[in-house]
């Protein structure tokens, strides 16, 4: 009789065991795939200056603020990233210009 209870016990562990891992990895996967941020920064727009998912007039303060920190040097390298939407290495009016130029035309 204690055998046969042993042998229930190593079923348990045997089967048991597994499913809740499985359950467990389960309910962590799709956290994991939520939080990849490159995902997420891919579908962004190079205009979308503030990242909010949207192209407007405060992306154009948002440009402001980024080339005011350009030209003090103070710019982080994602600020610069972000603000050089004419991708020629540098924050300048000519961004703002081509900012201007993209939301008159959209
Ligand atoms: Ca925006
Ligand atoms: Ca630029």
């Amino acid at each position: 009789m204690k055998k046969f209870l042993m042998c229930i016990y190593c079923v348990v562990l045997i089967v048991v065991v597994p499913i809740f891992l499985a359950a467990c990895n389960n309910t962590q996967s799709p956290k994991s795939t939520e939080g990849q941020p490159t995902e997420k920064e891919q579908v962004y727009s190079k205009w979308d200056v503030n990242r909010d998912g949207s192209v407007n007039v405060l992306d154009v303060s948002e440009l402001l603020n980024i080339k005011a920190y350009y030209e003090a040097g103070t710019a982080t390298e994602d600020q610069i990233a972000r603000g050089d939407v004419n991708e020629n290495g540098s924050v300048t009016q000519s961004d703002v210009d081509a900012l201007y130029e993209y939301l008159a035309n959209h």
